[in-house]
């Protein structure tokens, strides 16, 4: 298509999916991956067709409703015109409302935990800029914990395991599994679509080669999974289709055929872990009268009981590897998975061996299954946040309807705050949140919502005040991150689209109208932050005795390696090596089979140990399919939604639905036809195509398509475009944790014959 580019004229950048190099062949951006990555990502190509797409944000605006009447609950929003202004009166009229929110209800009224992945420069990081900007020129905001990527297993892998990171990021390395691993249970798979991702960048993608190779030597793959292609071709992988949400219960199906058929190693559980009698009872039905054995495993996850006693008696006796996806987690009562995993490794008895026992979340993200980066790589800090509110990340709309209420959350019992104002940078609530039509109404009560885009999101048209930003093409910036050894001088590709601007530079405004300027900028324009960012990564080179460029040699050499720590399997490894010397951080300093303190808190619906908990959400008549709503292949979420690859991907303009064939002939469904999917929560158009990659009786549709709703006017309204969110449970994960369940629900589906309505999603307001 383009004749060939003088990498002398390509500059370097990243993104979160890909550290790359691009520049200008006429009016064309080219964007070409980094040499040294071998399995670069497609998504990587949304970005030319992105840079001046008309979906981009051209100017300031402020929903009309705002502007004549002021701040207050309204259900206007996203359904009123919106009208342009100029930035100074943008940047006054929100300097006054921040201020007003601030004297009048004070900082516990502000809601400024604005999730989302922003991009991968570390100083234009939006969500740290909106955190610094509310705690140093306001004082403080209510936060958010966890994420919607980890919600269960943040909170549970502590107790039973130790510190998140440590654990799950830098224990069992792709390095070791090429070497030593003989067996791999890969629960949710480990898809290569998603460690195409990590945040902070990635320079080469190493999963797909890795697995190759470990199956080339003999390691034996078996996907557990409802999907397929969990699993690249390159592992040779067994798969085993299950019903979703029910891994627990196979997975004690194994543990009873090891503890009967003596296959487990008991002085694995004495030494290491605490608790295994209590588990062993439950297991063997002392408990409850249930025996947790292969057939009762069968009943449950559809899997046959034969198939299940032999995967256990595999598995045991060898470097058996257990890999969990974080999708397991994003499901009703996710803590159980997580914790059942831990069990059944510990129970074969491989926990902190190279390449063997469990490591969750390998594969899901670039970041997990890598050496540690050995220096301290650039951050924004954050200033001090002086409220001490917060909300587990997936309770916005409870919180938003419930001011006042209680709620559990890992021991504690806290309450939701009054929120007046709602300040979001950098993240896409309208993509990532559950039951959107219940979102709707909850930021309808709400006096305010700002938000900061680069494009028109579904959660930019609902803001009463919308400033548009810069992308990342559009400013300098430095990539890194804590598992990927290569820090990217990001340059400036394009000037900003319209009159966009810097999160940098609109949050020093607002600072300056607050009277905060210089405790903001602290004296730096975005030039000198990235220089001050850069000598602490460094300093701390020089410290360790090696070679640190200044900045400006870093700048034009365009990318800086940075030493990696040793792979010594972590702390897993050391504690396996000397437990005495070096316990696990629980409570007991082992393994906990069993947690006296989560068993303390009194959760009926996490009890003291891994528990097989029946789902509230399960198929029915009126809802008889699974929906699988995990992360798309062509996009990172919502972002660039509008670039190639991702629109590229759709059918008819829609998002594609896949099915399995049986089940889409018992609907007269054919492939490419428009599918309507719903349940008692919303409904949203798709285009079907049929697939045996599907297991029967579950659909899948990937997160991320706009939300395009056919009349704004209705509180349900049918989204034309294919947003899962519009079908997803708003309900936590458990009392103790309060995680996302967004990736699974249950939907019937039918083929559309309406009229088709046009898709908006990119069009922008008018
Ligand atoms: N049903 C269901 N829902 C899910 C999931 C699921 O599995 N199923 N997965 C969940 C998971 S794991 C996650 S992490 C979330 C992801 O949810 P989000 O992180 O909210 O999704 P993104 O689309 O990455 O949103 C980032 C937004 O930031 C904007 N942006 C990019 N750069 C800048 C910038 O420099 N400045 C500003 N102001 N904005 C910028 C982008 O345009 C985009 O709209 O979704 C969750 N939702
Ligand atoms: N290309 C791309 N990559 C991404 C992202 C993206 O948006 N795009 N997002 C990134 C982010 S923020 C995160 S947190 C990770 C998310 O990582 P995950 O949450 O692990 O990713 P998903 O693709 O949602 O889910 C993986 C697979 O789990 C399977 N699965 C679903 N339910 C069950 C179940 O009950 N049991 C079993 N055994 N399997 C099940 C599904 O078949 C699904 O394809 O991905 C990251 N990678
Ligand atoms: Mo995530």
């Amino acid at each position: 298509m383009n004749a060939p580019t003088d990498p002398k004229a390509l500059k370097p950048h990243s993104s979160h999916w890909g550290v790359f190099r691009a520049g200008w062949q006429g009016d064309t951006l080219v964007v070409e991956p980094h040499p040294g990555d071998p399995d670069p990502s497609p998504i990587l190509q949304n970005f030319p067709k992105a840079l001046r797409h008309r979906a981009r944000i051209a100017q300031p605006m402020v929903r009309k409703g705002w502007l004549e009447n002021g701040p207050g609950p309204s259900k206007r929003r996203g359904r009123d015109e919106l009208v342009p202004v100029s930035w100074e009166k943008a940047l006054d009229l929100l300097a006054g409302e921040l201020a007003r929110v601030r004297d009048q209800h004070g900082l516990r009224s502000i809601f400024g935990g604005s999730y989302g992945w922003s991009s991968a420069g570390r100083f234009h990081h939006a969500q740290s800029q909106v955190h610094r900007f509310l705690n140093v020129a306001l004082g403080g905001y209510v936060r958010s914990v966890n994420s919607y990527s980890a919600g269960a297993s943040n909170v549970i892998i502590p107790h039973i395991l130790g510190p998140f990171e440590p654990v799950t990021r830098h224990s069992v390395t792709w390095e070791q599994i090429v070497a030593h691993t003989e067996m791999v249970l890969a629960f949710g798979g480990m898809a290569v679509k998603n460690s195409a991702v990590a945040g902070g960048g990635v320079s080469k993608h190493i999963e797909r080669g890795s697995m190759e190779v470990a199956h080339r030597r003999g390691c034996r793959f078996v996907l557990i999974a409802p999907l397929k292609d969990d699993l690249p071709e390159e592992a040779g992988a067994e798969w085993m289709p299950l019903t979703p949400g029910t891994d627990t219960a196979l997975m004690m199906g194994m543990a009873h055929t090891l503890a009967t058929e003596g296959l487990h190693d008991q002085d694995f559980l004495n030494r290491f872990c605490v608790g295994w009698p209590e588990f062993e009872a439950y297991l063997l039905g002392r408990k409850d009268g249930v025996v947790k054995d292969a057939a009762w495993a069968s009943a449950i996850s559809g899997v046959p009981a034969a198939q299940i006693a032999q995967l256990a008696r595999d598995a045991a006796g060898k470097r058996t590897l257990i890999t969990m996806a974080h999708s397991l987690q994003r499901a009703e009562h996710g803590e159980q998975p997580v914790w059942m995993g831990a069990v059944l490794a510990a129970m074969l008895g491989q926990i902190g061996l190279p390449g063997g026992g469990y490591n969750y979340a390998l594969g899901a993200i670039a970041h997990y299954g890598k050496r540690k980066v050995a220096v301290a790589v650039a951050g924004l800090p954050q200033g001090r946040n002086t409220v001490r509110d917060f909300i587990p990340v997936a309770r916005i709309s409870d919180m938003l309807l419930n001011p006042g209420a209680p709620f559990d959350y890992n021991g504690q019992t806290l309450a939701y705050p009054d929120i007046k104002l709602v300040y979001w940078a950098g993240g896409n609530p309208f993509h990532h949140h559950q039951d959107i039509n219940r979102l709707r109404e909850a930021f309808s009560r709400v006096d305010t919502l700002v938000v900061h885009e680069t494009a028109w999101t579904a959660t930019a048209r609902h803001a009463d005040i919308i400033l548009p930003c810069t992308m990342t093409l559009e400013r300098e910036d430095i990539a890194a991150s804590t598992t990927d050894p290569l820090m990217v001088a990001m340059h400036q590709l394009a000037e900003p689209y319209g009159q966009a601007r810097d999160d940098y530079s609109i949050f020093s405004a607002l600072a300056a109208r607050l009277g905060k300027e210089e405790e903001f900028t602290e004296g730096r324009d975005a030039r000198g932050w990235l220089r001050h960012l850069y000598e602490k990564t460094q300093a701390s080179m020089a410290e360790a005795g090696l070679p640190a460029p200044d900045f400006d040699s870093f700048w034009q050499q365009g990318e800086l390696e940075l030493p990696v720590e040793e792979d010594t399997g972590g702390i897993l490894g050391a504690f396996r090596r000397d437990p005495d010397a070096n316990p696990l951080p629980t409570p007991s300093g082992k393994v906990e089979i069993f947690s006296a303190t989560i068993d303390a808190f009194g959760y009926d619906d996490c009890p003291g140990h891994p528990t097989w908990l029946q789902p509230l959400d399960v198929p029915d008549d009126a809802a008889p399919l699974w929906i699988v709503a995990n992360q798309p292949a062509t996009r990172l979420h919502s972002q660039l939604d509008f670039g190639g690859t991702s629109a590229d991907s759709k059918r008819r303009g829609r998002e594609v639905m896949r099915m399995h064939p049986r089940d889409a002939a018992e609907r007269g469904i054919a492939d490419g036809d428009v599918v309507r999917l719903f349940n008692g929560r919303g409904a949203c158009l798709a285009a079907a195509a049929l697939s045996e990659a599907v297991m029967p009786g579950v659909v899948q549709l990937a997160t991320g398509a706009w939300y395009d709703p056919a009349d704004p006017e209705e509180d349900k309204p049918l989204c034309v475009h294919g947003n899962p969110n519009v079908l997803t449970r708003d309900a936590g994960t458990s009392r103790l944790a309060q995680g996302c369940t967004g990736q699974l629900t249950t939907v019937q589906v039918e083929r559309f014959t309406g009229n088709l309505p046009p898709i908006r999603a990119w069009e922008p307001p008018v």
